[in-house]
């Protein structure tokens, strides 16, 4: 539908007033970005992006990520106008409570919404996982009907803003997305010269497409925001373009329309106030009233392009059961990944696959085996590492690199870029076709913070490993060795973080990462190899999903618990066979491989494994803070400093972690107790 000026100008200062007026009400957000940016999101959304607002999940829509989240009332405007359940009260209830207009665009949360955007940097990067995604379920499932009907032809834009291309981690993103020739990802950068301290060439002065064509994007510029034609002719080359990415700066106008606030600081982050408001409606001779107008022929506009959107839908739905008729096989694999299938007992056989490992290993190496097997019954599973892979060895199979010539593959070459790597596997993880891993150090979960906790939030599927997950890595010293990483992990809420302690924890915790839909697991892995455990009852894999349960048990109700993870459940045993004999008896081993899920247990059950009558002692080879939630005014053994560079076992002995040395500590801990009792 080809618009006048006039009505093109209307709908476009439509979603500028929407943003403006629920700022207004809402007292609070950011009225600049959408004031500056509504012409190119019309645009886009008017002339180019597919979607179906009767189903917002529609596998082949395509995707639209406001990487620039603080412009959220431009998205919740959007939807509205485009016909999704997002209502005139939910506008109205920006920002409220339990509303579907938070602050900062939440997946989940507000139909239409594909990923959590805010944290500057996070939601193109994540775009560039979503861009992956399409191209990996392209490369499995676009074997053509015999009409030429291929199910994936979508693309993958957004809106980012300054800030966002000033974040490390989006350079680490799009420099994977131009090696891998990403060319269904297209965005559109608001290029505002604006920034929250005022005019970006204070801090802020690269040529920024120079650098994105470099990265091996194809980069395009639009003088004009407001001019519609030439922004839809940029996102047209950007479409024609299929080897590489897309950057479009659009050079805009912050607070469009408000004569005094517009092009500075003042329009970023606060409500226009009356008078401002006022002049900018008088500006753009827009109606002072009624507020959140939406004139009738701008509602034309949208109901015929919805109309449109829902046609195309409705013929990719017609064609695709055609299709599914035509390749069964394919299609029993989309349905694998659409619902992202395991085997109900997948523990049970990752528990049969590992049991052939009956040597002192590393959690690691076990690991390896248990992807193997995994991967071969789980179909969605892909992941990589950062460049460490001969030392996390997360790969599936041998060879099978993801590449822009094999998308069908499932291991990624991330590089260096560990911030960049937690980001794109939660995109692929909004994409709910695959479950994606990422692998590197513990230490280096530092410069993956972000994605984790933003994975939490959002209830994403990822999988973070994490392998040389304590000072026992040895001698590459105290900047490699996690000390506080574990318990500061494990204060993310919605996190699950197993540190398994031998084969068979090792794959119930990949088989739960694998069956837990709707969160992210972390799991914590040993370089060094661990001696087996010597269980006091039969392996269960039920128990160990679980989360905590009893190695060795005592004689009756125990008198002394040590609760242990990881490596310390094997050094923990050991030790327990120094203990004085009557002692021993007396004392049970607790295997703890996920603190969280012991956590959730009801309070009458954590007390009957861990009785609040025995002295309880927790032993991890790290700063030991979380501990005392678990074991009270018990011991904690665990490393207050640094550690140092030397062999594993000189650290053993040095930080008190030989069995003879946890023997020693225990000791001497209960007699200071008997004095004091
Ligand atoms: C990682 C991160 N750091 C800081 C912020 C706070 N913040 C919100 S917007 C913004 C910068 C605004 O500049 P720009 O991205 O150009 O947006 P514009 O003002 O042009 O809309 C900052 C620093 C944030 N949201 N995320
Ligand atoms: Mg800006």
């Amino acid at each position: 539908m080809t618009l006048s000026k006039e009505l093109e100008k209307k709908c476009i200062d439509t979603i500028r007033f929407l943003a403006v007026d629920a700022v207004e009400k809402a007292n609070s957000g950011h009225p600049g970005m959408p004031m500056g940016c509504a012409a190119m999101a019309f645009v886009l959304w008017n002339r180019h992006l597919r979607y179906d607002p009767r189903a917002p999940r529609w596998a082949n829509r395509d995707r639209f990520v406001l990487s620039a989240g603080h412009g959220s009332m431009l998205l919740y405007g959007l939807l509205h106008l485009a016909g999704f359940d997002v209502t005139m009260d939910d506008l109205k209830s920006f920002r409220q409570l339990h509303s579907k207009t938070p602050g900062h665009p939440e997946f989940g949360e507000t139909p239409g919404v594909e990923c959590t955007t805010g944290p500057l940097g996070q939601g193109i990067s994540n775009a560039v996982g979503l861009a992956l995604s399409a191209k990996m379920l392209a490369a499995r499932a676009n074997t053509p009907s015999k009409s030429g009907f291929i199910p994936v032809d979508h693309y993958v834009y957004g809106i980012c803003s300054d800030g966002d291309l000033m974040e490390g981690v989006s350079a680490e993103a799009a420099s994977f997305a131009g090696h891998q020739k990403l060319g269904n990802l297209i965005f559109l950068y608001d290029d505002n010269h604006i920034s929250i301290e005022g005019d970006t060439n204070i801090t802020f002065t690269e040529d920024r497409l120079k650098r994105f064509e470099a990265y091996g994007w194809h980069t395009q510029q639009v003088d004009e925001g407001n001019d519609a034609d030439a922004i839809d002719r940029a996102i047209q080359a950007a479409k024609a373009e299929t080897q590489r990415p897309s950057l479009i700066a659009v050079r805009t106008v912050i607070g469009f329309g408000a004569p005094h606030k517009a092009g500075t600081r003042h329009a970023h982050g606060e409500p226009l106030g009356k008078e401002e408001l006022k002049a900018a409606k008088e500006a753009l001779s827009w109606p002072l009233e009624p507020t959140f107008l939406i004139p009738d022929d701008v509602h034309a506009v949208w109901a015929a392009r919805r109309a449109e959107n829902e046609a195309l839908a409705d013929r990719w739905h017609t064609e695709f059961s055609t299709w599914t008729e035509e390749h069964p096989d394919l299609a029993a694999l989309w349905r694998k990944l659409e619902t992202r299938e395991v085997p109900a007992d997948l523990a049970q056989k990752l528990a049969d696959a590992v049991k052939g490992i009956t040597a002192a290993e590393s959690t690691r190496k076990i690991s390896q085996t248990v992807i193997q097997a995994a991967a071969a019954l789980v179909p969605s599973m892909a992941g990589g590492s950062a460049d460490l892979e001969p030392s996390t060895f997360t790969a599936i199979g041998k060879e099978d690199w993801v590449e822009p010539d094999h998308f069908a593959g499932r291991t990624f070459h991330f590089g260096v870029r560990e911030h960049g790597m937690g980001a794109i596997i939660n995109g692929l993880a909004y994409e709910q076709f695959f479950i994606p891993h990422s692998a590197t150090f513990l230490i280096f979960s530092d410069y993956m913070r972000p994605p984790i906790r933003l994975a939490a939030i959002s209830g994403l599927q990822s999988i973070f490993v994490f392998t040389h997950d304590s000072i026992f890595l040895g001698e590459d010293g105290p900047t490699h060795q996690p000390i506080e990483q574990l318990a500061s992990l494990r204060t993310i809420p919605h996190l699950q973080l197993w540190r398994p302690a031998d084969p068979l924890e090792t794959a119930v915790a990949w088989a739960s990462a694998l069956s837990r839909k709707d969160g992210p697991s972390l799991l914590s892995l040993t370089r060094q190899k661990l001696a087996p455990l010597v269980r006091s009852a039969a392996p269960d894999v039920n128990a160990v999903l679980r989360g905590a349960y009893a190695v060795a048990e005592s004689e009756g109700t125990p008198e002394l618990v040590i609760v242990a993870t990881g490596s310390e459940v094997a050094a923990a045993q050991a030790a327990l066979a120094l203990l004085d004999p009557s002692l021993r008896k007396k004392t049970r081993l607790v295997s703890m491989p996920c603190v969280e899920r012991f956590i959730a247990w009801p309070r009458a059950e954590q007390e009957a494994l861990v009785p609040p009558s025995a002295k309880c002692v927790a032993v991890e080879a790290a700063g030991g803070l979380d501990w005392y939630r678990i074991v009270g005014r018990g011991l904690v053994i665990g490393i207050d400093g640094y550690g140092a560079s030397a062999p594993e076992k000189v650290l053993a002995d040095h930080y008190g972690f030989t069995p003879q040395k946890i023997a020693q500590r225990i000791g001497a801990w209960l007699q200071s107790e008997s004095h004091t009792a």
